[in-house]
């Protein structure tokens, strides 16, 4: 008999399918009827699993997480409750790294607002405003790992200056080392926000980071909406405190404040730094590959430290 697997929130249709073939897999709205032999719970980057829905499955012994920053899973609770922890780490950073320069390039040349003036027959009356240089402006990276990192390398072929802040210091990487994220702030030309969520980041981006960045400063966000104070942000738009925002991410997805809609020095994409096919494959064979190796007693290949 195949093995019961609860799909907690939204997946690529590749891997429902895999998923489907060899073990019988059941969506949220069969909870009642199973929640007693669920062994296994697939979720996403997105997904929220508390402690009470934890201890709601007594079967429960891994949730695998479709993503890599898993701040949605309560994972003292898990451990509390002896269920192991997978995500997708590494598979998706390339594309994280793309879509954070993506953002920071569109963001300073004002990108999305140029085509708008193509396309609304503005040129005819006079060039586009003018825009800012990226090319050897200072990049600040809170949050320098794996993703940070591959946006480090990115920006070196732009000749910035690149700094970062930490909880402490790797001295294996060559670039500078911050021990204060406002002195980061008020150093970079551009902030780009590369740390998990979840509580230890909830709201670093306040009003007092916004000012340290500065009316020349650009906060560029592919981590967790979570970690921006959102209303700060807007006031500091509307001030022109900060000169603009690149955003990947939002505090309430998949709603997005029209008050960071329709403005020039603000570009904005919905989650989708991960999302091309080549690297939704990739993470969706972590998945399985991770669901088959617990199924299978063989060690998990991409566990969460608990
Ligand atoms: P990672 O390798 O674990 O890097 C996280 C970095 O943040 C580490 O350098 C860590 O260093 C630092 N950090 C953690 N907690 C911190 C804190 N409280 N204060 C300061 N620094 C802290 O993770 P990753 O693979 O780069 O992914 C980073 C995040 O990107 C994910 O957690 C996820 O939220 C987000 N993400 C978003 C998308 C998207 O679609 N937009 C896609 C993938 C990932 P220390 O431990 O030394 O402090
Ligand atoms: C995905 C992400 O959009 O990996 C993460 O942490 O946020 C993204 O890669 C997400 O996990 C898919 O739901």
């Amino acid at each position: 008999m195949k093995q019961k697997v609860l799909k907690q929130a939204s997946l690529p249709d590749a891997l429902t399918a895999a998923l489907s073939e060899r073990y019988d897999l059941h969506e949220l709205a069969d909870i009642a009827a199973i929640a007693d032999e669920v062994t296994v719970v697939i979720t996403n980057g997105e997904a929220v699993v508390t402690r009470e829905f934890i201890a709601s499955l007594p079967a429960l012994k891994l949730i695998a997480v479709f993503g890599v920053g898993y701040d949605g899973v309560d994972v003292v609770a898990a451990r509390e409750h002896g269920v192991a922890v997978t995500h997708t780490p590494g598979v998706l950073t390339d594309d994280v790294a793309d879509l954070a320069i993506g953002l920071l390039l569109a963001t300073s040349r004002q990108i999305v607002a140029a085509q708008k003036f193509i396309e609304q027959e503005k040129w005819r009356d006079g060039g586009f405003q003018w825009t800012r240089k990226v090319s050897g402006a200072r990049l600040g990276i809170f949050g320098m790992g794996r993703i940070g990192q591959a946006i480090a390398r990115r920006a070196e072929g732009f000749e910035m200056d690149i700094a970062y802040h930490s909880r402490r210091p790797d001295s294996s990487l060559p670039w500078r080392f911050i021990d204060d994220l406002r002195t980061l702030a008020e150093w970079s030309d551009f902030l780009m926000i590369c740390v998990p969520g979840g509580a230890q980041t909830q709201g670093k981006i306040d009003q007092a980071i916004l000012s340290a960045l500065g009316p020349q400063g650009m906060l560029i966000n592919i981590s967790r909406g979570s970690v921006v104070d959102e209303a700060a942000l807007i006031d500091a738009l509307d001030k022109a405190a900060i000169a603009g925002a690149g955003l990947d991410v939002f505090a309430a997805e998949p709603n997005v404040p029209a008050a960071l809609q329709q403005r020039d020095n603000v570009v904005i994409t919905p989650h989708m730094a991960s999302a091309t096919w080549e690297t939704r494959r990739e993470m969706s064979r972590l998945v399985l590959e991770n669901v088959n190796a617990w199924f299978s007693g063989q060690p998990l290949i991409t566990p969460v430290s608990q």
